[in-house]
């Protein structure tokens, strides 16, 4: 299990935040092992002593920022390091605790302080700390630190997201020593910093860990709520109850609202605390998926997998469980779930779940068929992924609704559970117009929608319980000759500019949303 909270830092009285958002120093590791860092210990002294930085936004990722191709492709270590300087009541007073956050760091990230190794994390997209008082609280003047950390976005049979690193050995072809990461999800690994580091302070005697739990009595509504308290003496107790990007982060919330969204799922990944925050202050309801995609080959459910797999919901759990926007739990999105190994696989993870948080539902996402589907057994709720019309049965928008009429009735009559419709949506290049409607164009994705409404909209299907568009806006992926400068089945484009389907889907949901008011 894990040891102790992982609450969101807050100044109070008693806490200070410091971020160290800004300019950080940075170094990719193009040595052909991607070792040098570690053999010349570059943490042992200023980044620039060991050769030429470049500087690096944080938060963001590093890919798109330079100008460099081979920076884009990276994959390896690369480092980052800054100096900050504390101030004296941080580094005199032995009753203040500082400590060093970090947002994430994908994938895997060495933290050293002052050279000195401090913290290792493996996963992205989740946040993790060490309290580093004993670290700054050495001299008697004011502290400088020089915080470096080392990130590798290699992606294994055993991260999550799995990957596999491919060597190409035809020396007619590749160079000697050539690989690949491949990948088996439809997203750009993007990685670095790409949320907030920051340091902040408590006192020695804090509060480590709140939990929050609701129940209803009749006609009262109960909020229960546990705390840990770390340290001795503590005699008041009060409690009140980022490339992380703040304009886009306002600007996607105001769509949203345009929108008459009421839900989203975090796909596929933890979202940035900063999002959560504001689903919870807009009353958007959350499906919080971990960073379980592209579970797609045998080898992948494995041991060691499924004990990260673990791990890492207890630390979603962890981050987010105080959150009333979230209401259930994903464990993957499109596992390969016919297999048995990955049966026994989801069930073990959402066991574990549950056990987390008895209070909420867990689901995976699945695309597998009704039939083969060897995790449906374990879960709460089904999510299912279908793309009628697009990845087969090319422009026959007439099947749709047939499709989805069989797809929904065959998971109903076998499971008897509620369903979601979790995907669904058609590539569209923001501009292309052609009627009749063909592919890519927003016609084509307007139909489409529309057909799949139909589908959605009957009554006698009352265990259709939701629907989720794929998706909100275009945005990047590896390059294939399937996507044409990244996924572009965004209902807005990657600029948040609306194509003609954000027309319609605004109109159906604030719609419903009348209905049902
Ligand atoms: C689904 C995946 C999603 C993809 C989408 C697509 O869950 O990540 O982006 O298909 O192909 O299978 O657009």
């Amino acid at each position: 299990g894990l040891q102790g909270g992982m609450l969101y830092p807050q100044e109070s009285p008693s806490r200070e935040c410091k971020e160290l958002d800004g300019l950080w120093s940075f170094r990719a590791d193009f040595s052909d092992n991607r070792r040098r860092g570690f053999e010349e210990q570059w943490y042992r002294r200023p980044l620039w002593e060991s050769g030429p930085t470049v500087d690096m936004p944080v938060p963001s990722s590093f890919n798109d920022i330079s100008q460099d191709w081979r920076l884009r492709h990276f994959v390896g270590w690369v480092w980052y390091e800054r100096e900050v300087i504390l101030p004296e009541r941080w580094t005199q007073d032995l009753r203040t605790r500082v400590v060093l956050r970090i947002g994430s760091a994908h994938s895997y990230a060495i933290v050293w302080v002052n050279g000195v190794d401090t913290l290792e994390h493996e996963g992205g997209y989740l946040p993790f700390e060490a309290d580093i008082s004993n670290l700054v609280q050495v001299g008697p003047l004011p502290s400088r630190l020089r915080i470096t950390i080392a990130i590798n976005n290699t992606l294994t049979p055993t991260t999550l997201p799995p990957g596999t690193i491919q060597y190409l050995t035809d020396t007619s072809k590749y160079p000697k020593g050539y690989f690949v990461q491949n990948t088996y999800f439809d997203f750009f690994n993007y990685a670095g910093l790409q949320r907030s580091v920051l340091l902040y302070t408590t006192p020695t005697t804090y509060i480590d860990d709140i939990t929050v739990t609701t129940s209803v009595e009749q006609d009262s509504g109960l909020v229960n709520y546990q705390i840990s308290v770390k340290g001795s003496n503590l005699f008041k107790l009060e409690i009140r109850g980022k490339g992380f990007d703040w304009p886009l982060l306002v600007k996607d919330f105001n769509l949203l609202r345009w929108l008459g969204a009421n839900a989203f799922r975090t796909s596929h990944y933890p979202y940035a605390e900063e999002v959560m925050q504001m689903c919870d202050r807009y009353g958007i309801v959350v499906i919080d998926e971990c960073p379980g995609v592209g579970l797609a080959l045998p080898q992948f459910f494995n041991n060691v997998s499924l004990h990260h797999h673990m791990q890492v919901m207890e630390e979603v759990v962890r981050r987010d469980k105080n959150h009333p926007a979230v209401v259930m739990w994903s464990v993957a999105n499109e596992p390969a779930s016919h297999l048995e190994s990955a049966g026994y696989y989801l069930k073990m993870v959402i066991a574990h779940t549950k056990s987390l948080d008895p209070s909420r539902p867990v689901t995976f996402v699945s695309n597998s068929n009704y039939a083969a589907d060897k995790g449906a057994p374990y879960v709460d709720v089904i999510c299912l992924n279908s793309y009628y019309s697009w990845y087969h049965d090319y422009g026959h928008l007439e099947l749709i609704q047939l499709q989805l009429a069989t797809q929904f009735e065959n998971w109903y009559k076998k499971y008897q559970k509620p369903i979601i419709q979790s995907e669904y949506g058609a590539e569209t290049i923001a501009g292309f117009h052609q009627d009749p409607p063909l592919m890519f164009t927003e016609e084509y994705q307007k139909s489409l929608l529309e057909q799949y409404h139909l589908g959605l909209d009957q009554k006698r299907r009352k265990y259709v319980v939701g629907e989720l568009i794929w998706n909100f806006a275009d945005f990047m992926t590896e390059q294939s000759p399937t996507r044409v400068l990244g996924n572009k089945k965004g209902i807005f484009t990657r600029q948040r500019q609306p194509k003609s389907a954000a027309f319609l889907l605004r109109e159906r949901y604030w719609k419903i949303a009348n209905e049902t008011r």
